[in-house]
């Protein structure tokens, strides 16, 4: 077996049990990374999962700093992923979850490589509040650029709210990430790289470069607003984005 197939088997295990794994010794390089991706979701989908959409990364400040990550990333998401909006997640199927405010989209139409701020708002169909659970398969949630990529980005879960207007202005939208009532992170989404239009046009452009472009029908998150919380059974979060809605869930 391949190392890139050793460590997406190592890393698609630690997923599936939720069993955390030490990070990856093997240098790697970015590409080799998001081989490892790439072939550790090839076993998801072997499974029957379906790709639903991305999930981009460290595109606000605020992550880069909790994370110790400088470089934007991306991810695939499955529908095994999706958590209905309301639901629960079940928080032994987790290593060490954490929640993130976030921002998503819903394509109408496919978007190519290189796309304009105004051909991306015209290819979609809804955008949403949404709240990403991710859950680093390393020990600690700690890891390097290359050891996160191949991880799949720590994908893990997401919530995404009712879709609202496409052409709603999202370039600076007060946002309140809650547990149990309690305001846990305030932010905007002005965060996430000044507009969360552009980690859209990002996410258009490296899924094509990595041949799968998006579809009509992807969902695509932009990416967390602020830094991550620890989630713990029992709490009810809540995501609000003025002008957009709520999106909630609870761990059980
Ligand atoms: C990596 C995934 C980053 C985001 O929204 O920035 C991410 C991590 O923080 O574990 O999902
Ligand atoms: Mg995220």
């Amino acid at each position: 077996m391949s190392l890139i197939e050793t460590l997406a088997e190592r890393l698609d295990t630690a997923a599936r049990t939720a069993t955390a794994t030490p990070q990856l010794t093997d240098p790697l390089s970015v590409e080799d990374a998001y081989a490892v991706q790439a072939r550790s979701m090839a076993l998801r989908y072997a499974r029957g999962e379906r790709r639903v959409g991305i999930k981009m990364g460290m595109t606000s400040r605020a992550k880069m700093v909790q994370m110790g990550v400088e470089d934007m990333l991306w991810g695939r998401l499955t529908d095994a992923m999706l958590v209905e909006d309301g639901g629960e997640i079940d928080f032994p199927a987790f290593v060490h979850p954490r929640v993130e405010p976030e921002i998503a989209f819903l394509l109408g139409a496919p978007l190519g490589e290189k796309v304009t701020p105004m051909a991306a708002r015209a290819a979609l169909a809804g955008v949403a509040p949404a709240l990403e659970i991710i859950d680093s398969r390393y020990e600690n949630f700690k890891f390097s650029l290359t050891d996160v990529i191949a991880d799949n980005s720590s994908s893990s879960a997401f919530v995404t709210g009712a879709w609202a207007d496409p052409a709603t202005d999202l370039s600076n939208l007060g946002l309140i990430l809650g547990f149990d009532g309690e305001a846990r992170q305030v932010g905007s989404t002005a965060a996430i790289l000044g507009d969360p239009i552009r980690s859209l046009i990002a996410a258009a452009r490296l899924a094509a470069r990595a041949g799968e472009p998006l579809q009509a029908g992807d969902v695509v998150m932009a990416g967390g607003a602020t830094a991550a919380e620890a989630l713990s059974p029992g709490q009810h979060v809540r995501l609000e984005v003025q002008h957009l809605g709520r999106a909630e869930f609870r761990v059980s």
